[in-house]
């Protein structure tokens, strides 16, 4: 039994020397991070003065039966701070079935948008959606979101800026702020997942790209990029992140783009959600191995990817087979010291998850997002075109008054 437990413990140090490696080589690199987060703020403060130096954007909204959400997004597009007449609003329906197109061509209208409605005849899915869109847009500077999500009034302005001036920038990517209506463990785990994403995000960035990013804000210039993806596996942000990358252009977060999402409020959504986006994810880094340890990529083929490869692919198999083999190790071990420690450890545990919700909600989250991960693996050798969204919550004042925004 010794064997399997020393075996099971081994397993789970693997995981954790390269979850250290990563926060040593990447998340604790604090005066990259400082430099980069004063230039950023340098270059809108730069552009804070006139929306003369702003681009045309063409700003792309796809949808699949997003009738309960569109107007509000279009609603939400309209209340941005960006000159109206620079941009473009490109609704790519995919085939809805629910009115959604039509409810869009009206919230244009009303809302004196120019833009227009593309309609599908029949569903090609997000990513060959995604690639007609893109073409159909009429100003080199894309904006990538998503119909569930809203804006914060100056997250286009911010990126724009950034994107513009940023030396090395292809694309730039915003920050999602998770909006709930509910309180409890989906909650609490999601918030503590969104907290670390962020620092992931900012510290990635600094040193040369986030990666992916967050697909329900995405701005890039398709003219130094090329903009096509995939169309049957991958994440939409995961793909563009890496055609931005590969040209040799930088793809970088912008802390104050704020998106606010309203997301999963019970655990069957929430895995839904996740086991999905794990797959897409995990399916550009399996497509994109080559970048590993290349030199064509400065820090991102020596540090961020191959650490992110190994810690989002490798390492929940690791640490969910280390747990499980120690776990039975001590089972079999009929040694009531080990029982007794075991089940001291357990109780410890499940204190924390009631008590803490800080540290609950990290220890929730940490465990769940192995689970989604190792599942997102072993799937991922499938393709991924359709799938369900989790349901679409309506209350409008809920999002933005949680958010601070109304
Ligand atoms: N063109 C097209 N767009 C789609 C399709 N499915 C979803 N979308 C749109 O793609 C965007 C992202 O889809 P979501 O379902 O929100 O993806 P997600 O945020 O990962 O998942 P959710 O948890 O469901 O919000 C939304 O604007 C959807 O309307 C599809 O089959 N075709
Ligand atoms: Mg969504």
């Amino acid at each position: 039994m010794i064997f399997l437990a020393v075996l099971g413990i081994a397993l789970i140090g693997v995981a954790f020397a390269v979850y250290g490696l990563y926060f040593f080589l990447v998340l604790r690199q604090k005066n990259a991070i400082s430099n980069f987060q004063s230039s950023i703020l340098a270059l809108q403060e730069k552009n804070s003065n006139s929306d003369s130096s702003l681009g045309n954007v063409s700003i792309i909204v796809n949808t699949f039966n997003e009738a309960r959400v569109i107007s509000r997004k279009i609603d939400n597009i309209a209340e941005l701070d960006y000159p109206k007449q620079k941009m473009e609003v490109l609704v790519y329906d995919d085939a809805s079935v629910d009115g959604t197109a039509d409810i869009a061509e009206k919230s244009l209208q009303k809302n004196k948008l120019f833009g227009r409605v593309i309609k599908n005849t029949s569903r090609m899915g997000l990513n060959r959606s995604m690639n007609a869109a893109i073409v159909e847009a009429k100003n080199n500077l894309v904006c990538i979101t998503d119909s569930d999500v809203l804006l914060e009034k100056d997250s286009l302005k911010n990126s724009v800026s950034v994107l513009q001036d940023f030396e090395g920038a292809g694309g730039v990517t915003g920050h999602i702020q998770p909006v709930f209506e509910g309180k409890g463990i989906t909650q609490e785990s999601e918030t503590s997942y969104r907290g670390f994403y962020h620092k992931s995000m900012l510290a990635e960035s600094a040193l040369h790209s986030a990666f992916p990013g967050n697909g329900p804000l995405i701005v890039f210039d398709k003219e130094k990029v090329s903009s096509s993806i995939p169309t049957d596996y991958g994440s939409t942000d995961g793909n563009i992140a890496m055609n931005i990358i590969k040209k040799g252009l930088r793809f970088i977060y912008v802390p104050n783009a704020m998106v606010f999402e309203p997301s999963a409020e019970n655990l069957g959504d929430q895995r839904l959600q996740k086991i999905r986006r794990s797959k897409r994810l995990q399916q550009v880094f399996l497509h994109n191995r080559d970048v590993s340890f290349s030199q064509k990529y400065g820090k991102f083929g020596s540090r961020i990817f191959p650490l992110k490869f190994l810690m989002l692919s490798l390492c929940p198999t690791l640490f969910i087979l280390g747990l499980s083999v120690f776990v039975v190790s001590i089972i079999l071990s009929q040694n009531i010291l080990l029982y007794t420690i075991g089940g001291l450890a357990g109780i410890g545990i499940a204190i924390l998850l009631v008590t803490s919700n800080k540290l609950g909600g990290f220890i929730t989250s940490f465990g769940l997002h192995q689970l989604y991960l190792v599942i997102g693996f072993f799937s991922a050798f499938r393709k991924s075109v359709y799938w369900k969204t989790i349901d679409r919550k309506t209350e409008i004042a809920t999002i933005t008054q949680k958010s601070g925004q109304g």
